[in-house]
């Protein structure tokens, strides 16, 4: 397959475009006469796709493909006894009996006849000393090879561990499930770094903080789950793209994780772990001593307080011998922390640390500590200041089985920011990068966002923090400072929700962020190639389809909005969904982007601002203190510069804030359209699936956009060139119809509704109207209507045209809304409307409970469709 022309830089071009329209087309006619797609595309069709199996589907290959594999072994012997080892010969039987529908037959002794030999190298060698003489594996690290053993032809999957010997069956099945060729077998694979984990912000309530996929897999009314079987089939997932450590409850800890009462629960997550080689790991509270210890304190270098970390941490290894270790969050954001008594987080990790060390166990201390009660009136005040200033003057006072869990960037999670400096900023502490699969700030699995992208952007960018060049990818693992420990953690928080993630494609961000933490080489690119036929088959079409979706995705979400690295523009006292422009200023939370009537941006530069910048090494700060330097996507993280500064594009901020907007929007609506040419490839659950929340999202990219572009011209005052930010000819505002019991009202923030209005149905009134005359010329349109879908009620609307129903439907999405806003703000699409000169529109609304089926505007366009 041609992958060259898909540039995965920016938006989508129209070259691009007119490729997939060619491409689309070609393989459409050969599908037509091709029995061999026809029988692909009828194998997919026949599934039940719920999503559960994520990209572990083991489909049944077509006949054709399935030939590459007859000559695999009909037999599996696994040289050895574990559970991990017994996990990774059912899962070569499963996967094989899947998609080429044979059943290994299971030998326990070396193999008489040509087999599948699963084994450690140890083990190997226990039998035939001369095997893979040369080859070196180091922990997790396998190889996959086509040998003879004791004479015989074999395929072996070979590893220091059993462990790697799983990683090894994951490999040789992805291989078989992406059509790959595995006739010349000889393939080392080595983890990047060590440390690839996850962690899972789930409260012992079963809530999850950030999660958007339902209740929590691990606990509910405050304790461990009854049934794990979700648990053990989330362990596997991690397992199959190398994963190897899970801290299950959410960093804002709560301490009866550690009551003696509670340890029991947790073993039973890592028994259920423990069969795929991923390790628990329990995120802690500082306070615990005191909280449910019964000492007067928890200050670090108290005595007591050691000793009751050092006889807890002895408690957890009696019930979980291969617990992983401890994340900690102090100090931040109302957790307490070292600070309460003067003492340092390495104070704080140091006395924990030391209870683990005899185990084997890390602590992982976050670096996210900052003080939300900044001053915002300080122009130097910075919240992006606050790791490298907390961290950095206490490089190598960390023991070593301490980590630096550091956000990839200054701030938090945002759609767009610089990399932290802090990860130049330690070379005798190790660290490691946390990255977030869960969209917090980048739509919340509502909106298609492809993180890998993103992420490889961080890992690739060099910190100039030495003679040879150093990506955040060798600092973290620990290649240029030469630490003994480093990696990756990924904040997921899948949930109950059947495909873990509840947006179909959002699971190629924890797919992606495994394959990242295992090889950060990979470009996204093949990470979405691999994903997408793990996910959906090898159709080539739904293949580069859904490879080109996701690889623009990140830039699209970018587009409508951050822009320009001002961060996410989002509501960051509420949800941090919608559109809220003016919720990060004047407050202390620091996510201050300081737009004012001339300007906007962070003024960072050592020369004028608040000297963030000088916190990078001199290379890269040099690059930033520059206006001239600053890449444009990062400008106003940088630099404060008034709305006529002109880009390196030619165009000036403002209209580059009002044209990405448009076309962040634009690009949305043809993600749908992009999307729409793969029905009949795909199964239709997923299609179906996909499709809505495609929808929704282009219709909420345009609230977006409406909000930002607005709340920018009120504040600028300086007028989209192009006449279209305020200008909405195709618009009837709600408030300015013929009202029947509805009443206007002020939105508040103004700019997430049109005009600053809409209008609501209170009760008393049980049923209300709002109506308007069509004057355009008869003909088939689009009407778009513009209401609120809060999750506080389950409104019912109807739009009638004269007497005739055209459409009705309930608001009975579950948005994070309570009040009519930007996160509710909801677009009912109603295509092929035929209209005539005179016709009377009529929409009405039904309020229930606390939703008082607001009503924003209408909207009709001419439309072929
Ligand atoms: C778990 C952000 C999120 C919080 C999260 C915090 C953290 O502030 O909004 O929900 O808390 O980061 O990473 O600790």
């Amino acid at each position: 397959m041609d992958r060259r022309h898909i540039n995965d830089a920016g938006l989508l071009s129209v070259a691009e475009g007119n490729h997939m329209h060619r491409l689309q087309h070609g393989f459409r006619h050969r599908a037509i006469c091709g029995a061999v797609l026809l029988f692909a595309f009828l194998a997919n069709c026949a599934r039940a796709e719920t999503g559960a199996e994520a990209w572990l589907r083991y489909a049944p290959l077509e006949k054709q493909a399935a030939q590459e594999y007859a000559a695999l072994p009909a037999s599996v012997v696994a040289l050895g006894d574990s559970p991990v080892l017994d996990s990774a010969k059912g899962e070569l039987i499963r996967g094989l009996r899947g998609m080429l529908g044979r059943t290994l037959r299971e030998e326990r002794n070396l193999p008489r006849e040509s087999a599948i030999v699963l084994g450690t190298l140890s083990a190997l060698r226990a039998n035939s000393p001369k095997l893979f003489e040369h080859v070196e594996l180091r922990e997790d690290g396998f190889l996959l090879a086509k040998e003879k053993f004791h004479g015989i032809d074999c395929v072996i999957v070979t590893a220091a561990t059993d462990r790697g010997v799983l990683y090894g069956v994951f490999a040789l099945l992805s291989k078989i499930a992406r059509s790959e060729r595995i006739s010349a077998l000889h393939e080392t694979q080595q983890p990047y770094a060590r440390i690839r984990w996850v962690d899972e912000w789930d409260n012992l309530d079963g809530r999850i903080e950030r999660g958007y996929a339902g209740p929590s897999i691990f606990f509910e009314n405050g304790n461990v789950r009854g049934d794990l079987t979700r648990a053990g089939e989330y362990a596997r997932l991690l397992a199959s793209i190398g994963i190897n450590g899970c801290a299950i409850n959410n960093v804002n800890a709560n301490p009866r994780v550690l009551e003696d009462s509670f340890l029991p629960q947790l073993a039973r997550v890592a028994d259920v772990f423990r069969p795929w080689g991923v390790q628990l790991s329990a995120s802690v509270d500082l306070s615990s001593p005191k909280v449910i210890g019964g000492l007067d304190t928890f200050d670090p270098a108290d005595p007591r307080v050691a000793e009751w970390w050092k006889k807890k941490v002895d408690d957890i290894y009696r019930l979980i011998p291969d617990f992983a270790g401890v994340v900690v969050k102090a100090d931040s954001e109302g957790r307490l922390g070292p600070a309460t008594y003067g003492r340092t987080p390495a104070d704080a990790a140091k006395v924990i640390a030391r209870a683990l060390a005899p185990h084997g166990g890390i602590v992982f201390y976050r670096a996210f500590v900052y003080n939300h009660h900044l001053d915002w009136r300080d122009p130097k005040n910075d919240r992006a200041k606050a790791a490298y200033d907390n961290f950095h003057p206490l490089d190598g006072k960390f023991d070593d089985n301490v980590i630096i869990q550091i956000k990839h960037g200054p701030i938090d999670f945002q759609v767009r920011e610089p990399v932290s400096p802090l990860f130049s900023g330690l070379e005798k502490t190790n660290e490691a990068i946390e990255l977030q699969v869960t969209q917090e700030y980048t739509g919340q699995q509502r909106h298609l966002c492809f993180l890998p992208t993103m992420w490889k952007q961080i890992l690739d960018f060099d910190m100039h923090a030495g003679e040879q060049p150093s990506p955040v990818k060798d600092i973290v693992s620990g290649k240029t400072f030469h630490r003994p420990l480093g990696g990756f953690v990924g904040v997921v928080n899948v949930g109950m929700d059947t495909n873990w993630l509840n947006h179909p494609l959002a699971m190629a961000n924890l797919y992606g962020y495994g394959r990242l933490a295992w090889n950060p080489n990979l470009y996204p690119s093949t990470i979405a190639e691999e994903w997408t036929r793990l996910s959906f088959g090898n159709d080539p079409v739904a293949v580069h389809t859904i490879e080109l979706m996701l690889l623009k995705s990140w830039y699209i979400y970018e587009s409508y909005t951050g822009p320009l690295g001002a961060g996410t523009l989002t509501d960051i006292l509420g949800s941090h969904y919608g559109p809220g422009v003016e919720s990060s200023e004047q407050n202390g939370w620091g996510q201050w982007h300081r737009a004012d009537h001339d300007g906007v941006g962070m003024d960072r530069t050592a020369a004028t601002g608040t000297g963030y910048v000088d916190q990078y090494r001199a290379p890269v700060a040099k690059m930033y203190e520059s206006l001239n330097t600053t890449p444009d996507e990062l400008l106003l993280f940088f630099h404060h510069v008034p709305y006529t500064y002109v880009l390196s594009s030619g165009k000036t901020v403002i209209q580059h804030i009002y044209d990405s907007h448009y076309e962040g929007a634009e690009q949305t609506a043809y993600l749908v359209q992009l999307w729409k040419t793969l029905k009949g490839r795909l199964d239709e659950e997923r299609y179906g699936a996909v499709l809505r929340r495609l929808e929704y999202q282009a219709g909420h990219a345009i609230v977006w956009r409406d909000a930002v572009c607005n709340w920018f011209f009120q504040i600028s005052g300086i007028a989209d060139r192009l006449g279209r930010v305020g200008h909405y000819p195709d618009r009837i505002e709600a408030e300015s119809m013929q009202l029947q019991s509805y009443a206007p009202f002020d939105v508040v923030p103004r700019e997430t509704a049109s005009g600053g209005k809409a209008v609501e149905c209170r009760p008393p009134a049980e049923k209300c109207s709002a109506a308007f005359r069509f004057d355009g010329a008869a003909g088939k349109y689009e009407m778009n209507v513009e209401y609120f879908d809060q999750n506080n009620g389950r409104s019912k609307f109807r739009v009638l045209v004269g007497d005739r129903v055209v459409d009705e439907w309930f608001a009975d999405d579950h948005l994070p809304a309570t009040k009519p806003g930007g996160d509710s703000s909801t677009r009912r699409r109603i295509v092929g409307l035929a209209l005539r000169p005179g016709d009377d529109i009529r929409v009405e609304g039904v309020p229930d409970g606390e939703e008082h089926a607001a009503l924003d505007y209408v909207e009709i366009h001419a439309s072929p469709e």
